[in-house]
């Protein structure tokens, strides 16, 4: 537990500890399980890290700042960041702690729960928050290097970076492939009165995603409630494959042509340009065959079916298909009209 409430002085560096402590001036918690210990044998190439038990901390309570930094050493962790409403008659401001996770931990889950402060005059979204950065770029150490595993549940702000930093002296190893938010939920924007507000269309979903990958990994990303915004350099030989994509169009039956609502459709950023993408609505044998008849055009952009899925490819500028030419996978068929208004 990370809370201002917590009592001050609490012990926290031994290996079996079940208490909580201050998140003093966002210097936050250092934690290991039991059993676990750092490879420290330089002789012997790869991770001979014993990972041991499993951490559960939990960030919550008055006065947190907005950032809260755990650093955790475990076989898998789970990080429960909780909001919490102040009062402005009590002079209690509110606490919406975003959580950094660091250290070595093969699995990590996070549990976010986020609330709203409702006055006379404002409803307040209060939202809980967490975020990763598997390769900071000011430093050649890698953080969380051995995860394999990222998952999310409840309503917040995510913000994952799991890129590799180019030109960095060590690489990611590429062991994180599987991230979750599908557990994720909305959070709707509301006013005093309990109505929506903000957004385009009238509805303004605060509990948000943003996932940037890893252009050198095979990556399987499942979205859920949130907003989200994916970023990838996926390609040919690295293909990430996304479920659980949201994408709808606006409820306006009037409208001429198809418009996305953006409030509560999902964004794909894809690296390298900024790409207008061609609706292409042949319908090919296989995706092999669709490869094969796209990457005959220079510089070709379309997003199209095949396999019982949606894919975009962005071929580069020649008229075959190589392995850095760049591929998405959406799991299940998409409208393309609307698919390709939220694709950068
Ligand atoms: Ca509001
Ligand atoms: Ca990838
Ligand atoms: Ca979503
Ligand atoms: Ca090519």
């Amino acid at each position: 537990m990370l809370g201002s409430q917590a009592p001050t002085g609490a012990y926290i560096g031994g290996t079996d500890y079940l208490g909580s402590r201050p998140n003093a001036a966002a210097t936050g918690i250092t934690a290991s399980s039991l059993g676990y210990e750092l490879d420290s044998d330089t002789t012997t190439s790869g991770n001979q890290t014993v990972y041991g038990g499993n951490l559960a901390v939990t960030v919550a309570g008055f006065g947190l700042g907005a950032s809260a930094a755990v650093v955790a050493n475990a076989a898998s962790t789970t990080i429960t960041a909780a909001s919490v409403a102040g009062s402005t008659a009590l002079s209690v401001a509110n606490s919406a702690p975003v959580v950094t996770l660091t250290g070595d931990t093969k699995a990590a889950t996070f549990i976010l729960s986020s609330t709203r402060v409702v006055s006379t005059t404002a409803g307040t979204e209060v939202m809980a928050g967490a975020a990763v950065t598997l390769d900071p770029a000011s430093t050649s150490n890698l953080t969380l290097d051995a995860l394999t595993s990222l998952t999310v549940y409840g309503a917040g702000v995510v913000t994952f970076d799991l890129s590799d930093t180019a030109g960095d002296s060590e690489d990611l190893t590429g062991n994180l492939t599987t991230i979750n938010l599908s557990g994720m939920t909305a959070f709707a924007d509301l006013d005093e009165d309990g109505k929506s507000e903000n957004g385009s269309f009238g509805y303004n979903n605060t509990s948000t995603a943003a996932v940037t990958l890893n252009d050198a990994v095979i990556e399987t990303v499942v979205l859920g409630s949130a907003v989200d915004t994916v970023t990838t350099g996926s390609t040919v030989e690295f293909m990430d494959s996304i479920q659980g994509f949201q994408l709808a169009a606006t409820a306006d039956t009037t409208d001429a042509v198809d418009v996305v609502d953006t409030d509560v459709s999902d964004i794909l950023d894809i690296t390298g340009a900024s790409h207008t993408i061609v609706a292409d609505d042949t319908a090919y044998s296989s995706l092999d065959a669709a490869l094969l008849a796209l990457s005959a055009t220079s510089g070709k952009k379309a997003a199209f079916h095949a396999d019982g899925n949606t894919y975009i490819f962005i071929n580069s500028a020649d008229a075959i298909l190589d392995n850095s030419d760049q591929l998405v996978e959406l799991v299940g068929t998409y409208d393309l009209d609307l698919l390709v208004s939220v694709i950068s």
